[in-house]
């Protein structure tokens, strides 16, 4: 059995069930940009192979589909995707034993240009991790971004046909496509979880078609976030940007006579299925060798694990390293940092330029301190499968996770579930999610490069009884991504039975941000 087969055993059953109590008679659509399954050329003529694009979502949504069955409306990506498709855009997946369809859209050259590159990429990405300097707004960005969310939304109402259903949209690809199959479908219940951060009313302000975006999205009943605090700035623009109604108690948006409940639904891992790749028959021999070659004898490893993107903190983690060698040169030839950075969105030019700025960062501190058999940094640029992944995880004396803005960051949770000798170190930026949730890390602010050394410096010197302590702390509080979802279907269900907006359990943050709101009104 592959170790997908085995999760969808494992949790997502769990799941499957809830949603069918919580759902009774509704079909399951997801919606996303990304598709869970890509089909390509194979090596022979007319071969077409299957291919699951690396992804923590897709992948953790996809245990979930196999149990419930549905639909999900995705981006046909693969080169060879038509081809494998029926004359409805549809195929069964997974390949080798359908239990849900998948239902492809096209997206031409333009599209992936302008609708993708441009609205998603170089506009909401950059203003949600609270960059506005570099965001580029172009009228036919939006106007594609538009075009295409329409598109989105017609195939969730032709698979939402003479049924009931529940649409749940994943991310910022897709805000204006709620309200889209709301006007013809209102009697759809419709969720989102948004995966990024909601940045501030001062910076979502400038944003020209604000309250257009914000409105897209009041057309959900639940509308789910990582984090009380992007809760908390969404409604506050909501209600300055849109005039919709706030409730700060109870955390609702209404708007033109829908409720929409706003909810701070942290994402997850499948924890297990990091821990068994971490514990695979030969995992010890494995990390043996992998420490032999990046950190043999008494060289300590860290890691680094983050896509090539601008939201990582990627210099500033380089800059920190540059001072813990240059400050504490008794760690020279004593620690070796394995960082994993795929490149992504190349062709955006910010992207471009970063990875010509890491590398040459990594160039010139290897350049400086390196020795004959010693290399302080080994940038890795091409992805790892991710049964190698967990076991350089496991193998990992320490983690640093220096994001400058992150809505979550799975790969510190992904750190700490497959860290089964239980001696790892944690160092995780404050402004990544995972800092809200989890406990037993070392807090690092990567804006500060000397105090980033010195706390590499501490971490590096703990004890093994605090190192120990603290890992049990971490896995002690990391969550499922089933818990997830359950949470997430928990809290969206009262309004599809039709209770309007449930009165739930606030968080003590939610409260708190609440509080905040109400006392700056006065
Ligand atoms: C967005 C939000 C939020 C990376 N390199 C390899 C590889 N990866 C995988 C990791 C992890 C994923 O990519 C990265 O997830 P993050 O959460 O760190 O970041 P984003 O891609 O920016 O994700 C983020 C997330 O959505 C979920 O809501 O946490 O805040 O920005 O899963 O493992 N996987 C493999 N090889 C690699 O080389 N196999």
């Amino acid at each position: 059995m592959d170790s997908d087969a085995r999760r969808a055993l494992l949790g997502a059953p769990d799941v499957g069930p809830l949603f069918r109590e919580l759902f009774p008679g509704d079909r399951l659509i997801v919606v996303s940009n990304r598709e869970p399954y890509e089909h390509r050329w194979g090596q022979d003529v007319g071969d077409i192979e299957v291919r699951r694009p690396a992804g923590g979502l897709t992948s953790a949504l996809d245990p979930l589909m196999r149990a419930v069955g549905g639909v999900w409306v995705a981006w046909g990506s693969g080169e060879a995707d038509a081809q494998a498709v029926d004359d409805n855009d549809r195929v069964g997946v997974p390949p080798d034993d359908p239990s849900y369809t998948l239902r492809r859209l096209w997206l031409d050259q333009h599209d992936i240009h302008r609708y993708y590159l441009g609205f998603s990429n170089q506009f909401l990405w950059p203003i949600c991790h609270l960059r506005p300097e570099i965001t580029r707004v172009r009228a036919r960005y939006w106007e594609r971004y538009r075009r295409v969310n329409r598109r989105f939304a017609e195939a969730v109402l032709d698979e939402a046909r003479g049924a009931d259903a529940v649409v749940w949209f994943q991310d910022y690809h897709l805000a204006l496509a709620p309200q889209a199959v709301r006007e013809r479908r209102p009697d759809l219940s419709l969720g989102h979880f948004w995966h990024i951060p909601w940045p501030p009313l001062e910076i979502y302000g400038v944003t020209p078609q604000a309250g257009d975006l914000i409105r897209g999205l009041l057309a959900n009943d639940l509308m789910g976030f990582q984090l009380p605090s992007h809760c908390v700035n969404f409604l506050h623009c909501a209600e300055e940007l849109t005039g919709a109604t706030v409730d700060w108690e109870t955390l609702t948006a209404e708007l033109d006579g829908h409720r929409c409940q706003v909810r701070a639904i942290p994402i997850s891992i499948d924890v297990e299925a990091f821990e068994q790749a971490a514990s695979v028959p030969d995992a010890e021999e494995q990390v043996a060798r992998l420490r032999e070659r990046y950190a043999p004898g008494d060289v300590k490893l860290g890691l680094g694990v983050d896509r090539m993107d601008y939201s990582k903190g990627l210099p500033e983690k380089i800059k920190a390293l540059d001072f813990l060698f240059e400050r504490y040169p008794e760690f020279r030839g004593k620690l070796s940092v394995v960082q994993v950075a795929v490149p992504s969105r190349t062709s955006i030019e910010a992207y471009d330029e970063l990875t010509q700025k890491v590398e040459r960062m990594v160039w010139e501190l290897n350049d400086r301190f390196g020795t004959e058999d010693w290399r302080p940094i080994h940038l890795i640029k091409q992805a790892l499968p991710p049964d190698r992944l967990a076991i350089l995880y496991r193998a990992s004396d320490l983690c640093l996770v220096g994001s400058l803005m992150d809505g979550m960051n799975l790969v510190a949770k992904e750190y700490v579930a497959s860290q089964v000798d239980g001696a790892g170190v944690l160092l995780l930026s404050r402004f990544a999610g995972a800092a809200g949730v989890l406990d037993g890390y070392i807090e690092v602010n990567p804006y500060d490069p000397e105090d980033y050394a010195r706390l590499i410096r501490d971490a590096l010197s703990l004890p093994e009884e605090e190192r120990r302590a603290r890992m049990r702390r971490l896995r002690g509080s990391l969550g499922s991504i089933y818990d997830w979802m359950a949470d997430f279907f928990r809290a969206w269900a009262p309004a599809r039975r039709g209770e309007g907006a449930p009165m739930i359990e606030t968080t003590h943050e939610e409260r708190e941000g609440a509080q905040m709101r109400a006392a700056v009104d006065g």
